[in-house]
């Protein structure tokens, strides 16, 4: 069979490879000699890439892989020598004066970041059948995660632009005329005038990983909705490869069960990001172009950017090589906890032990009980979000060292105690969040802790096991990420001086909910805390039935009061002031049963629809000043 590609000279040493590596196995039920030639091209064209995709190639991996198992099947604890303690970091608080100065900071920073949105995986816990990012965050506007992400981005770009315009001008003494002649986009003054600037913003740059499972589909997300008004050349996918699946403790790699021409693969995880970001050049360009900061996030979090302007203030403030986010953690919440580890001979370092560890790495280091609330009712471990802020510099000198492998484990289900063989294949798995393992000990890592209601609403579980979580944690299901949203939204309102009505419970999907006034802004409107308390004066107030979109940039609520539905759209010119009496039936939530495939299935999982009984709507597409007043 080998002579028969004799001719491929690359096809051969990958095959003498293979047998050096003990795969002889994989041959074994090859067909004779000229027969299946196609098949046999294919299966060295994907031996071919599984090499080149690992850092070190396949014999690392083989190498690797046999480690590992061995270490499995020995009961090695991963952290051995080490004891788990408390960590101290960042905590923050929304709305007070440390936060408004970290966003402030954060906001001027943000023209130095990159974006990288790890969105690979098909979310087997959620179980539905499209890609993550294109689901809606929320179904009062229908808007899905990516294009929020993506409108956060730019919202995020134009205020730091705006910002760093501002400190250069010294906004207090300009004369407006001066600026209206000049512009590209509009700047509240610190007397409430709006005034226009030149001013050619840098662009952010964003990366979405992917994977086979979700590429295509991503793209397509993109194409047909224009990006969602970035920039295509903005926005760069990069593919991440599977691995190749490990049958047994020899780490011999499986056959697909369908084709014996190919290898079974599985996806790597996240921890993949690093690697990518490096071979394919993105980081140095990014470094070359004078960026500081990269930041990464995870597929399904409708209100991670409430966070991010604060956390990357923090990043910048405290000088962290590694920020991660955090949020207070209930114990045994399938979020890994931020652990500071200290070795017996010294070593110390802050990382997140993942959820299925740390109670285990508990109990053998002196907690018998585990991972258990403390007296706050809640872990003492921060709960990992995954959100990371890494300072670009030191990312790259690392990278260079590691071409972005990153520490990976295995985690085979085995059939007997004997750990001799496995129910079902295996493979090397790693974690965006591990990149600090390899770090020396004088970097700087630290973390940040948010408000949860601020910062973390994951939608990860199906409606069926949603319900199934023990009462008081957290569902991280479509109806508790589209709650959170509108919670958010609320107290975020109150905060900056509205009356906004306590929520109702409600129960849908077997899921007891909060609802709040669905309340929507788009991230241009405010994105900081400042942003949106200047858009909010007098005396305003909401009801509890009410719900309000926000789709313009200079939209000023101004002594409104609600109770009912308000939709209100503008061009950016136009300055539109609302206020007054706005009283209409208003949109309500509607149960849906999750098992009624009627019911289209973004819609179904959430376990409501909602009926757009009355509205008042009001759409501004000329510049200038207006004023709603019904
Ligand atoms: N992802 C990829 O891009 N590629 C992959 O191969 C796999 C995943 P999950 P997980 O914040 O809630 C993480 O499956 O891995 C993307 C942290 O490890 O949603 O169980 C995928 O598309 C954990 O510490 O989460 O747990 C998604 O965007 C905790 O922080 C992201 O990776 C937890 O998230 C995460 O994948 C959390």
């Amino acid at each position: 069979n080998l002579h028969l590609l004799s001719s491929e000279q690359v096809h051969v040493e990958l095959a003498k490879m293979l047998m050096e590596m003990g795969q002889s196995h994989l041959f074994e039920k090859w067909a004779a000699p000229g027969v299946d030639d196609n098949e046999k091209r294919a299966f060295f064209d994907q031996v071919a890439k599984l090499n080149s995709s690992y850092p070190g190639g396949l014999k690392s991996y083989i190498k690797t892989a046999r480690e590992l198992l061995a270490d499995s099947k020995a009961g090695k604890n991963p952290f051995d020598g080490f004891t788990p303690s408390v960590p101290t970091g960042e905590v923050l608080k929304f709305g007070d004066d440390t936060f408004i100065n970290y966003e402030q900071a954060g906001v001027k920073e943000a023209k130095n970041a990159a974006f990288v949105l790890v969105a690979g995986g098909l979310g087997e816990r959620l179980g539905y059948n499209g890609i993550k990012v294109a689901l809606p965050a929320e179904t009062t506007t229908g808007t899905c995660f990516l294009q929020n992400y993506i409108e956060c981005i730019l919202a995020l770009q134009e205020s730091s632009c705006r910002l760093a315009e501002v400190s250069n001008l010294a906004i207090s003494n300009v004369n407006a005329s001066v600026y209206e002649e000049v512009s590209t986009f509009m700047l509240l003054s610190s007397n409430n005038i709006y005034l226009k600037f030149v001013g050619k913003c840098q662009e952010i740059p964003f990366a979405i990983m992917t994977s086979d499972d979700t590429h295509s589909r991503t793209q397509e997300l993109l194409e047909s909705n224009s990006y969602f008004g970035m920039k295509p050349t903005q926005v760069k996918l990069l593919k991440q490869e599977k691995v190749a699946c490990l049958d047994d403790n020899d780490a011999r790699l499986a056959m697909d069960p369908k084709n014996k021409y190919r290898i079974q693969t599985k996806p790597h995880g996240h921890g993949d990001v690093h690697a990518l970001l490096y071979s394919s050049g993105l980081l140095k360009e990014w470094h070359d172009a004078g960026l500081k900061w990269v930041l990464f996030f995870q597929d399904t979090n409708g209100l991670l950017f409430k966070a991010i302007p604060a956390s990357l203030g923090v990043s910048a403030t405290k000088q962290y090589h590694v920020n991660s986010l955090a949020v207070p953690r209930k114990a045994k919440e399938a979020i890994g906890g931020i652990t500071r580890l200290t070795h017996a001979d010294g070593r110390s370092m802050v990382i997140n032990v993942e959820y299925n560890q740390l109670d285990p790495l508990l109990r053998a280091t002196g907690f018998p009980d585990g991972d258990v609330n403390c007296e706050t009712g809640y872990s003492p471990f921060p709960g990992n979000i995954n959100q990371l802020i890494l300072e670009l510099g030191p990312y790259m000198e690392e990278l260079k060292k590691t071409g972005g492998a990153i520490k990976e484990f295995v985690n085979p289900k085995y059939k007997d105690a004997s750990k001799t063989s496995f129910k079902s294949s295996t493979r090397l798995e790693c974690m965006m969040q591990d990149y600090p393992k390899t770090l020396p000990p004088s970097a700087k890592v630290g973390f940040t802790v948010m408000d949860t209601w601020l910062a973390y609403a994951p939608v990860k579980n199906n409606p069926e096991d949603a319900a199934k979580v023990p009462k008081g944690n957290p569902y991280h299901s479509a109806t508790s990420g589209e709650m959170a949203i509108y919670c958010a939204n609320s107290l975020i309102l109150r905060k900056a001086g509205a009356q906004v009505d306590e929520p109702v419970q409600e129960v849908f999907n077997g899921q007891e909910v909060e609802v709040w006034p669905r309340l929507t802004w788009k991230p241009k409107w405010g994105l900081t805390f400042s942003e949106i308390k200047n858009k909010v004066s007098g005396s305003c107030s909401v009801s509890q039935k009410s719900t309000m979109v926000i789709e313009g940039h200079n939209v000023i609520l101004e002594d409104l009061s609600l109770n009912g539905a308000l939709i209100i759209d503008s061009v950016d010119d136009a300055e539109v002031r609302v206020g007054g009496k706005v009283q209409n039936k208003g949109w309500t939530l509607e149960p849906v049963d999750h098992k009624d495939t009627s019911v289209p299935e973004e819609i179904r999982i959430r376990g409501f629809k909602i009926n757009k009984l009355e509205q008042l709507e009001k759409s501004y597409s000329e510049p200038g000043k207006f004023s709603l007043k019904p």
